[in-house]
């Protein structure tokens, strides 16, 4: 059975606005209008802008959301909802498609930072619509730090790069110094960021950094990526509003983290001295089975897996068939061993990871399971992800 996505969306805001209530009202010590920092964030609607926004609300900021205009103004907003009544958060409309848009938000806004997180950011996405992915999620970059050039050249500005720069690694592990090889349009248009990124640092002297950030997850993640995808899937399982889970390569392998550690090293880049570009990540790999593994035990099951490739499958101790294969999920061509080296971070930021792939999967896990059963006690029909 499908849901429509308005529903689903209702569901998920209920729960946000739950979790975060806190956030709402305004704690922070009050500064003067005037030495306060003021941000613009594209991509605010994402996870990562959503914690990045609670992020720099909690250190006094005054946050501007760029969004792009939708008929029907709440939906797709369900992860910023919890922020729409506090003084300091604020919505702009913009597209990272029209320069002109990015010019008004920044002559309007006269920005300290500026953080560019919007992007189509979907790999499989990007081999169906590689022409959109190279606009937004490419030249989007360049526009922005065309905005900052032309209209406030002393704003900070930091781009959203990604470990899919790496691609067909060069080595293992990667660091700043690793050469791209990108497998999908998604990554080349990531390439093509981070070089104008860095073009536009040393041709004008913008203050413009890069963090190529490995995958990060949190229960705010999209249904579409395969950790949501599957801890959604596990917590309708566990409520028995489902059998099985459809899935695509299970040997694919992953330098995972959560989103809430990262967004702390967005904001520590434009903090440094000079611009620099920084690896986040935590420095271990695990393969999609292996976080399929933990995702059922977390519910109690635990799996036998058999078969390869499209034939793989997983059956419970019953003997049920609790994962199955479709190559509709398998890529036109895939990256190979990503894992980040964090070193430079470590050493220049005194970052590292809080939260291990196991705290991860459980969060994600004991979330999903809260939003099904509160969706069930409310009569409304849970979250499905994208078949
Ligand atoms: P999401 O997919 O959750 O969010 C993407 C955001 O981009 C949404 O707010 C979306 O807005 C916005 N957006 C899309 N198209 C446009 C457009 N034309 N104009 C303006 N905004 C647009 O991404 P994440 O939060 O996970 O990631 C944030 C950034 O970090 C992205 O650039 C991503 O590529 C990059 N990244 C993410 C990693 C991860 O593991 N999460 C790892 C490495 C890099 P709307 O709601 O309107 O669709
Ligand atoms: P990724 O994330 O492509 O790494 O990009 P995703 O979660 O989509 O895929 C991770 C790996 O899982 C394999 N996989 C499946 N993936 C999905 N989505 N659905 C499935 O059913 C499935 N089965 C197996 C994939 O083949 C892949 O190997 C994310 C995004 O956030 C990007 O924006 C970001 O830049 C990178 O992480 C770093």
């Amino acid at each position: 059975m499908r849901y429509s996505t308005s529903i689903k969306r209702l569901i998920d805001e209920t729960w946000m606005m739950k979790k975060s209530n806190c956030i709402q009202k305004d704690s922070t010590p009050r500064k003067p209008m005037s030495e306060r920092k003021v941000a613009i964030i594209t991509g605010v609607t994402g996870q990562d802008g959503s914690y990045l926004s609670e992020l720099l609300l909690e250190k006094g900021y005054e946050v501007y959301g760029l969004v792009r205009r939708t008929s029907q103004q709440n939906l797709g907003r369900s992860l910023i909802n919890h922020l729409m009544d506090h003084e300091r958060f604020h919505l702009i409309n913009g597209d990272l498609t029209d320069q002109s848009s990015i010019d008004n938000a920044v002559q309007e806004i006269q920005p300290d930072e500026f953080y560019n997180l919007g992007a189509q950011s979907f790999v499989p996405e990007s081999w169906r619509s590689p022409t959109m992915t190279a606009d937004v999620t490419g030249l989007g970059t360049l526009r922005c730090l065309e905005a900052i050039k032309r209209v406030k050249p002393d704003c900070r500005f930091y781009q959203a790069g990604s470990s899919e720069q790496f691609g067909e690694v060069r080595e293992i592990p990667q660091t700043e110094m690793t050469p791209f090889y990108p497998r999908s349009p998604y990554g080349v248009a990531k390439v093509f960021a981070y070089e104008i990124t860095r073009n536009y640092r040393e041709s004008y002297g913008l203050f413009a950094c890069t963090g190529i950030l490995f995958n990060h997850e949190s229960p705010r993640r999209g249904l579409e990526f395969v950790t949501r995808k599957v801890t959604m899937t596990v917590a309708r399982i566990g409520h028995g509003l489902d059998e099985c889970l459809w899935i695509g390569n299970v040997l694919a392998k992953r330098d995972w983290g959560y989103a809430g550690d990262y967004v702390e090293m967005q904001w520590r880049m434009l903090q440094e001295e000079t611009p620099q570009d920084f690896v986040i990540a935590t420095g271990r790999t695990h393969s999609v089975k292996e976080m399929i593994n933990l995702s059922f035990e977390r519910i109690g099951m635990s799996l036998e897996w058999s078969g390869e490739g499209v034939d793989t499958i997983a059956t419970d101790n019953n003997g049920v068939v609790r994962v199955r294969t479709n190559p509709k999920f398998f890529r036109p061509a895939e990256v190979d061993l990503l894992i980040g080296d964090f070193s430079l971070a470590a050493e220049k930021l005194g970052w590292e990871p809080k939260t291990t792939f196991e705290q991860l999967v459980q969060m994600m896990v004991d979330s999903d399971m809260k939003i099904v059963e509160e969706a069930l006690a409310n009569g409304l029909t849970p979250p499905v992800p994208p078949a």
